[in-house]
């Protein structure tokens, strides 16, 4: 169960954030008005949402998730893989000391993004992309180690982060796509496949029984639907311009 969400506003420069992909550059009206029904469909789960002013001085920082992991122990201020989205952490600091009184973090050399942490109840996933190192992972294996909690981690060749092509849906279910779904390590999870034509629905986020679900992808909504859950769907195209789906832009606990 999350009782509430961090989320922050998009900035002017988001045009310029990080991208592999072919989509085009973001517009930044339209992905305000995305926001603004991301953040809608947070309260409507029954969150409470605290919303971060955008800045300027960091174009990824509207993907709040990378830089923090919130667990129900601790919450994690991670250091991210690329330089330019580590001055993201000083604002998420400080409204998570409101929040957590256990604040850990991660240190260099150690890398970590938290898009690339998968929390199934108290275990949790840790994707070795690009953007997570051994330093990194093995910091947030002891984090969690101390507070009783436990971590693995996954390998992984395609993906920017791990939860690019995997969600947990809480209940032993999961999203899976690409090298995930064969994976031994999720082995005893159920998965609900993802078709490659679908992938970026393979980034999906559970919130208190219902599922956020990005539009277009009718063949995984239906199958989510079947497994019992209430999906909420949102149009995120200007973030997936910038590799960046629904999880991503938010911080949930
Ligand atoms: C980046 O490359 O860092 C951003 N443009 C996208 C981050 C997406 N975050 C995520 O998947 N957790």
């Amino acid at each position: 169960m999350f009782r509430h969400a961090i989320v922050r506003r998009p900035c002017e420069e988001m045009v310029h954030g990080i991208t592999s992909s072919n989509l085009g550059r973001p517009d930044y009206k339209k992905a305000l008005l995305q926001h603004d029904a991301y953040i809608d469909a947070l309260l409507s789960c029954g969150l409470g949402v605290t919303v971060i002013d955008a800045d300027n001085d960091y174009p990824d920082s509207t993907f709040v998730e990378d830089v923090a992991l919130c667990t129900p122990k601790c919450c994690v201020i991670t250091r991210p893989g690329v330089a330019s989205r580590r001055g993201e952490r000083d604002g998420v600091k400080e409204v998570i000391r409101e929040w957590y009184e256990n604040v850990e973090i991660i240190r260099e050399p150690g890398t970590l993004e938290a898009g690339d942490i998968m929390m199934a109840g108290s275990h949790f996933y840790i994707g070795m992309s690009k953007r997570t190192n051994l330093v990194g992972a093995n910091q947030l294996i002891k984090i969690l180690e101390s507070y009783d909690m436990t971590g693995v981690k996954v390998t992984m060749k395609e993906m920017l982060h791990l939860k690019t092509g995997v969600s947990y849906l809480e209940n032993n279910n999961m999203l899976a796509c690409w090298e995930c779904i064969r994976n031994p390590q999720f082995e005893k999870i159920n998965k609900i496949r993802v078709e490659k034509e679908e992938a970026f629905a393979a980034n999906s986020v559970w919130i208190n029984g219902n599922v956020l679900m990005p539009v277009k992808a009718p063949v995984t909504k239906l199958r989510v639907e079947k497994a019992g859950y209430q999906v909420i769907e949102l149009d995120v195209s200007e973030f997936q311009k910038l590799d960046g789906g629904l999880s991503c832009l938010s911080l949930r606990f």
